[in-house]
């Protein structure tokens, strides 16, 4: 049975292979830090919480002959539980169907210098959507870490190959980062986040102007 998704709180589940840097990845997003060594994790659990801003109201009207539209915004507080799991493939197996089972949303993560980093969430993938079914694509997205200087010596995976692979598996577009330099690291959790209450794709910017007015009020939570 997949989990009640409760308001305002999301507990969020990092798999992928090991080595990717799903721990550096979670602890420069909450204490800010990169550790260049190597410890392989078997399991960790972490809190933070997150102030986000969200239109939830908004009316067009028209005004003069011109539709006008008033929005009303409020920051609402999230907190979420970040779980760091192994990638040994021994533990991981025995443990996958209950990390699964027991979250609202997933970040995989793939080394952009490893190929087979990439591959190995094939399966994970694959078991999300057998058991969340239509929610699945919302619950999950696709990192592409340690793209940085370092990384990008020794890179196997260009963003168009893991882009094909998204789209072959008919979820949300990767997105690149590194926990080394602190790219888009903030941006992955945001992006979940939005993707998960609000159904829409994670990286894609607010409009807003929004192009076609409606006459209707919409209460929508809206992260922007
Ligand atoms: N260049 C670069 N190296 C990174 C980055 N993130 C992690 N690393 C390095 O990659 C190695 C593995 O990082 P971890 O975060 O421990 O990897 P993990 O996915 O948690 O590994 P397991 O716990 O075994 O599953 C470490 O030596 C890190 O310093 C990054 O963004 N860029
Ligand atoms: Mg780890």
């Amino acid at each position: 049975m997949a989990r009640h998704l409760k308001e305002h709180q999301l507990r969020i589940v990092l798999l992928g292979a090991s080595e990717v840097g799903k721990t550096a990845i979670v602890k420069r997003f909450v204490q800010g830090v990169f550790a260049e060594g190597y410890e392989p994790t078997i399991e960790d659990s972490f809190q933070k919480d997150l102030m986000i801003p969200t239109v939830w109201w908004q009316e067009y009207c028209a005004d003069d002959n011109q539709m006008q539209c008033k929005t009303a915004t409020k920051t609402i507080s999230i907190n979420l539980t970040i779980v760091d799991t192994s990638g040994e493939e021994e533990i991981a197996s025995n443990l996958r169907s209950l990390y699964l089972h027991n979250a609202d949303a997933f970040v995989l993560v793939y080394s952009i210098c490893s190929l087979a980093s990439l591959k190995a969430l094939e399966p994970i993938a694959k078991e999300i959507k057998k058991i969340h079914g239509d929610q699945a694509l919302r619950m999950l997205i696709v990192i592409g870490n340690k793209c940085d200087g370092l990384g990008e010596q020794d890179r196997e995976v260009t963003l168009e190959k893991a882009t094909e692979w998204t789209q072959e598996q008919g979820i949300a577009e990767p997105l690149e980062a590194s926990a080394r330099s602190d790219l888009h690291i903030e941006k992955i959790f945001k992006g979940l986040i939005r993707q998960r209450l609000t159904g829409r794709t994670p990286f894609e910017a607010v409009d807003p102007n929004p192009g076609k007015p409606e006459r209707t009020k919409k209460h929508h939570c809206q992260i922007a």
